[in-house]
């Protein structure tokens, strides 16, 4: 027991330490570089065995301030002692020298184990958020700090799974047969559009088990990208849109916005005879953004509704048990879809955003840096501003609420407080 407590005592102060230092956010273009030029282990593990655990003491340190109501709950429990776990693991680095091989190797094991270990965080935290909806109902209040806590929790997840890819898929053995130009999770030359597609037959490979049917694509790529010795407009309309990116982080997102657009369309125009509107998809690159426009007819949401679609705590729903007659996974069922997906969007400095016209329907929009090196990780930091998120309790709202009428005038409602 007194053991017990002097290794408890231990990790709680190195959680305390490396939480004071501020996580170093990379740019794809310095991923890039490094994968590149004969990428060197010693100088990754160096750089790893401070960062990632910085990363994790930041965010361990910030899971702590969550409300106790929901801390207490058995599966926020399960994902705090993976931290704990993965965190002592790394721990063991600290004194090792990467000049013995087997620190390389067992560094390299130890990632690749606690990669495996937080696999299942999404699903087991809004478990966690289930248990708790169950016992205490919905509470705005409580809600704006689980989506604070889970934006800034899965921001740096994402993170941390970016770091440990990099290094597992630089420096296992073996080249990537099936994208040898790859740098580790990195396209140099990913292709927008064969991105596009790829995601939106996935999407319908899904629209079709569960609808039976589902709409076209259509697709319009415009390359503005100014070049200097490029003469009309300086326009570049035949060379297909490329960037440096995360293609599964681009995947992820499509692939999400696909599924929206096809359930909306197909729910709205299932029994029409003409059949089913097709989607667009518009890729265009500029000089600093690259945008990726997804559009349907499907009918759109009302203003006041779109915010819930990235709100964790609204949209988490129990998960549909499944029987054999729909083994199919539904589309766009789990709620936690777009929220992440806006995550991938603005880890490295771009957004996804929703414009719906009620009653038409909806346009997604993705922006990334066309630059990469203008896309740097956007991680969180976990200082006093963060802090005092957590402290402020439920405020009066200072805008007007259009059901409270006015404050002066009781007399116009003698029955209502
Ligand atoms: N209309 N438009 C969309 C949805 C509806 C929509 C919708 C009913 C709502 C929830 C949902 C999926 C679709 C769309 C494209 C989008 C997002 C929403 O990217 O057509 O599942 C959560």
């Amino acid at each position: 027991m007194k053991l017990f407590n002097v290794l408890l005592k231990d990790v709680t102060h190195k959680i305390e330490y490396y939480s004071r230092f501020s996580p170093s956010p990379m740019s794809i273009k310095q991923f890039l570089d490094f994968g590149r030029e004969n990428a060197c282990e010693k100088t990754s593990y160096m750089f790893l065995r401070k960062e990632l655990p910085v990363r994790l003491a930041n965010t361990m340190r910030e899971v702590t301030l969550l409300p106790a109501k929901l801390l207490n709950q058995p599966s926020v429990q399960l994902v705090q002692s993976w931290y704990s776990q993965s965190f002592k693991e790394l721990l063991d680095y600290e004194d090792r020298i990467p000049e013995d091989p087997r620190t390389l190797h067992d560094f390299l094991g130890d990632l690749i184990q606690i990669r495996n270990r937080h696999n299942d965080v999404v699903p087991t935290m809004a478990q966690g958020v289930i248990e708790y909806k169950e016992k205490f109902g919905f509470d705005p209040y409580i809600s704006s700090n689980v989506q604070y806590f889970l934006d800034r929790f899965y921001t740096s997840r994402i993170s941390f799974r970016m770091l440990i890819n990099q290094h597992t898929l630089l420096f296992s053995d073996g080249i990537n047969h099936a994208h040898p130009k790859h740098i580790g999770s990195i396209d140099p030359s990913c292709n927008v559009v064969e991105v596009v597609r790829d995601a939106y037959e996935t999407a319908k490979m899904l629209c079709e088990q569960y609808y039976m049917t589902a709409p076209d694509l259509k697709v319009q790529e415009f390359n503005c990208e100014l070049v200097k010795h490029c003469s009309i407009f300086g326009q570049n309309p035949d060379k297909p849109i490329q960037v440096v990116y995360v293609p599964s982080h681009l995947f992820h997102m499509l692939f999400e916005l696909f599924k929206n657009s096809m359930r909306a369309t197909v729910e709205l125009h299932e029994s029409d005879k003409e059949g089913l509107p097709p989607v667009t998809a518009l890729v265009t690159l500029g000089n600093e953004d690259l945008s990726i426009k997804i559009s349907d007819f499907g009918g759109g949401v009302p203003l006041r509704k779109i915010e819930r679609l990235f709100n964790y705590m609204y949209s988490t729903a129990p998960t549909p048990v499944l029987n054999e007659s729909q083994n199919a996974a539904p589309l766009a069922g789990f709620g936690y879809g777009l929220p992440i997906s806006r995550l991938y969007a603005r880890y490295f400095q771009g957004d996804l955003c929703l414009y719906s016209i009620e009653g038409l329907g909806t346009h997604a929009v993705i922006y990334l840096k066309a630059l990469s090196s203008e896309s740097f990780e956007r991680l969180p930091i976990f200082n006093k501003s963060a802090w005092r998120h957590y402290q402020l309790g439920p405020e009066a709202d200072d805008w007007s609420n259009p059901s409270s009428g006015p404050r002066d005038a009781s007399a116009y409602k003698p029955n209502e407080d």
